[in-house]
């Protein structure tokens, strides 16, 4: 592929790894951005020392049709002007993911599902790490946790394995994307603001086994009917994770293929790897160094796939031992007074927020709140009557989400005479909304931040959020402010 014509749409993380990946190859490199503000323009001038060409402000379209290649940022939706234009003139364009594996010299662990996908890749890793295995782990995980994917195929010496964290957003523009094993954690809905409806943004994650063979492994959350569905009549062995240990009438059903190779029994995280169904305990529950039900579940799906991937049983309980929660996802940030404070900034949608209120064992003050993406808030009605004293509505989505949780509350009322939390709606911004909690939580309480929005509205992504809460936790408010 050499000296090949490489456009690349979009100047972010991505679009930046793909670039110096094309130069590393030695393609003629051209990166098209439609924002021309002074970082961009900073690090295109880093792209542009190193022989990349960069358009700022625009993106010219003829230059870009004359590519023999076209990446395409994730961020940049289908119904972008740019991405209509090149349709109608029949270019085609590739995911920066799709992109870099194909300078990858080795095996591919993919990691896919709706929530707890960044968790169980970097655990994978970390798993394989502590078996002894070199692993790239990197892709849509993001900010400073792994770099994108291109970067992973400069990786000298090669890694014994490539873990990769895939969106939809990034399976949706792949062409020959074929991992060696496939995870999938969860199915819910997501970006509603992207997708029409569910099943098309299934359709992209799906993909995944576009290219699937006999020799691939699919570890799959048996728990999820979604999850099961999705890979159709793909081959490949179907391993499967799951709460349970399977009964005695367990059977494989047409819709429910795979064997049951992961799962709680008596309380501790157990593998069955071998048809011959010789059970491996890991580790209890307890010793799980990761809060809630849904990361008993993730470490499940990362224990099965290290174990497949050549780790042992007591490496994948050393590894598990010494893995510390990740950032914005269910993190204890501070105690204070008595209240945990716990920032799960990144759950940016209804089923994240849901295992979240699952999974902090205290009375919970909830903030929720943001970028309204256009999904149903009536499933966050049960866990909230049931574990909530009190929730904080604030930022952009306030008003649709004070209306929606409050008929969908008031049926509990009626339908199960249950007692419900009061809603609270703060529009004076996040510290505000941070206050009101605050003064809403009694000893022994958690707040929780796990907001079932993106943080648009407020904020330049989820990590500012994360970490504008973290320090309002940790510093404190001021005094009138808190109860
Ligand atoms: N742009 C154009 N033309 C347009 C529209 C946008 O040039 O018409 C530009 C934007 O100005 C921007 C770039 O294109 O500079 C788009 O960048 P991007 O949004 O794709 O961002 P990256 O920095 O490349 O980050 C992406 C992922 N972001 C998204 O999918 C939104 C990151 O996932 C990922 O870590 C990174 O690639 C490396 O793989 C983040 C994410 O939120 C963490 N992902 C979503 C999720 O997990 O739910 C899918």
């Amino acid at each position: 592929m050499s000296a090949a014509h490489l456009s690349i749409i979009g100047l972010g993380a991505s679009g930046r790894a793909a670039a110096r990946l094309g130069l590393s190859q030695g393609m003629e490199v051209h990166v098209s951005e439609l924002a021309n503000d002074a970082d961009t323009a900073a690090l295109a001038g880093e792209l542009e020392a190193l022989g990349a060409s960069i358009e700022l402000g625009g993106h010219d379209l003829d230059r870009i049709r004359d590519s023999e290649l076209v990446v395409v940022s994730p961020g940049i939706p289908p119904d972008a002007p740019v991405l209509t234009a090149l349709r109608e003139s029949g270019v085609r364009w590739i995911s920066e993911p799709e992109f870099a594996v194909r300078f990858y010299e080795g095996p591919l662990i993919a990691v896919t599902g709706t929530n707890g996908k960044t968790t169980t890749a970097l655990l994978i890793a970390h798993l394989l790490e502590a078996a002894g295995l070199d692993a790239a782990v990197g892709g849509n995980v993001g900010g400073d946790l792994a770099p994108p994917a291109s970067q992973l195929a400069l990786r000298r010496p090669l890694p014994d394995w490539y873990v990769l964290e895939v969106s939809s957003f990034q399976l949706s523009d792949t062409v020959h994307f074929a991992p060696d094993i496939g995870v999938v954690t969860n199915l819910g809905t997501d970006h509603l603001d992207r997708y029409p409806d569910a099943s098309a943004y299934h359709r992209d994650k799906a993909r995944l086994f576009a290219h699937a063979a006999e020799g691939n492994r699919w570890i799959l959350n048996g728990d999820d009917p979604a999850v099961l569905d999705l890979p159709g009549s793909a081959p490949g062995v179907r391993l499967l994770f799951q709460r349970d240990p399977p009964g005695p009438a367990w059977e494989p059903t047409p819709e429910r293929q795979g064997r049951v190779a992961a799962f709680v029994n008596e309380g501790r995280l157990t593998l069955r790897p071998t048809e011959e169904g010789v059970e491996e305990p890991v580790l209890s529950e307890g010793e799980l160094p990761l809060l809630g039900r849904h990361n008993v579940l993730n470490a499940l799906a990362a224990g099965l796939t290290a174990r497949i991937a050549g780790a042992s049983t007591p490496e994948i309980r050393a590894g598990m031992m010494s893995f510390r929660p990740l950032p914005h996802r269910l993190e204890p940030v501070a105690e204070r007074r008595g209240v945990l404070w716990v920032n799960d900034s990144k759950a940016t949608n209804v089923d994240a927020a849901r295992s979240a209120m699952q999974s902090v064992d205290r009375p919970l003050v909830v903030l929720l709140g943001g970028k309204d993406k256009g999904e149903a808030w009536a499933p966050l009605a049960g866990p909230l009557a049931e574990r909530a004293r009190a929730v904080v509505l604030y930022g952009e989505a306030g008003p649709r989400l004070e209306s929606e949780l409050g008929s969908a509350l008031e049926v509990l009322v009626r339908e199960k005479e249950r007692t419900t939390p009061p809603l609270v709606r703060v529009d004076e911004g996040f510290e505000a909304a941070v206050a009101t909690a605050a003064s809403l939580a009694s000893s022994g309480d958690a707040i929780l931040l796990s907001p079932a929005c993106s943080s648009f509205d407020l904020f330049a992504d989820y990590e500012e959020r994360g970490r504008r809460f973290a320090e309002l936790a940790r510093t404190g408010l001021p005094p009138e402010e808190e109860g």
